[in-house]
């Protein structure tokens, strides 16, 4: 794609173009699998790819990233679980920096130690301020990153937070539920972070319905984020 993803998500916002995202986990990433979320009915729907993962056991990177272009023209995006999570044949890469947490790794001493890698790949990077939010149960994210979410009945602080991550410098907020949580983020607390910052918002974590999708964009996401649901089954977005 020639423009960069920073600009395409700040021109979509321009023009209040609600965006779709869907994560795809190397360790699930059979090309068949990639062949069914990406069936050219998905692609008319899906805005980004992102791809990552908290742990990743069996699945690598780089393949996962090279299938995804293989099949489709869509901006890849890294959601990297850990600093070995680089592929350059991506379009760009969430810098993440787990704000609502306070484990100084996720801070600060996994970028440290990727800051070279990433020069050299030369991919985009979007600095982000990533939010955890309790989503009902404890998730891989919360459990590998040995931190607390935030309660979902503090909208108050989600915004705070947010609102610090935009006054150290990022880019994007990316507030998840984690992989497969039982509950969404409340919508109440999307909203209140969207009165706090104008950065692009993502919100992603047990959102299993078409309705859920909607939900979110309306409270003021820029980026809804499916992955689960649409493993689960394909044709999730046929309704959408
Ligand atoms: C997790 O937002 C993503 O970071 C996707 O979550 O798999 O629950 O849709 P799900």
């Amino acid at each position: 794609m020639s423009q960069s993803i920073a600009n395409f998500l700040k021109s979509a916002k321009q023009n209040n173009k609600s965006l779709l995202a869907v994560l795809i986990d190397p360790d699930k990433a059979k090309p068949s699998h990639i062949q069914n979320l990406l069936s050219p009915k998905n692609r008319e729907k899906i805005d980004l790819i992102l791809v990552g993962g908290s742990v990743l056991t069996s699945g690598d990177i780089e393949s996962t990233v090279r299938e995804i272009k293989k099949q489709s023209d869509l901006p890849c995006i890294i959601f990297p679980g850990s600093p070995d999570q680089i592929s350059r044949d991506a379009d760009a890469i969430l810098l993440l920096a787990l704000v609502s947490g306070r484990n100084p790794e996720l801070l600060i001493g996994k970028h440290v130690e990727s800051a070279l890698r990433l020069r050299q790949s030369q991919l985009e990077i979007l600095s982000t301020a990533y939010i955890l939010i309790d989503g009902g149960k404890q998730t891989t994210v919360s459990y590998i990153s040995g931190t607390t979410p935030i309660p979902a009945d503090k909208p108050g602080l989600a915004a705070m937070t947010a609102l610090a991550g935009e006054q150290l410098g990022k880019q994007l907020i990316y507030m998840d539920a984690g992989s497969g949580a039982k509950n969404p983020i409340p919508t109440q607390m999307i909203s209140a972070v969207r009165e706090h910052t104008t950065h692009p918002i993502i919100v992603g974590g047990g959102i299993r319905s078409v309705e859920g999708i909607h939900a979110a964009w309306n409270a003021g996401a820029d980026v809804v984020v499916i992955g689960n649901r649409l493993e689960e089954d394909p044709n999730f977005l046929s309704g959408l």
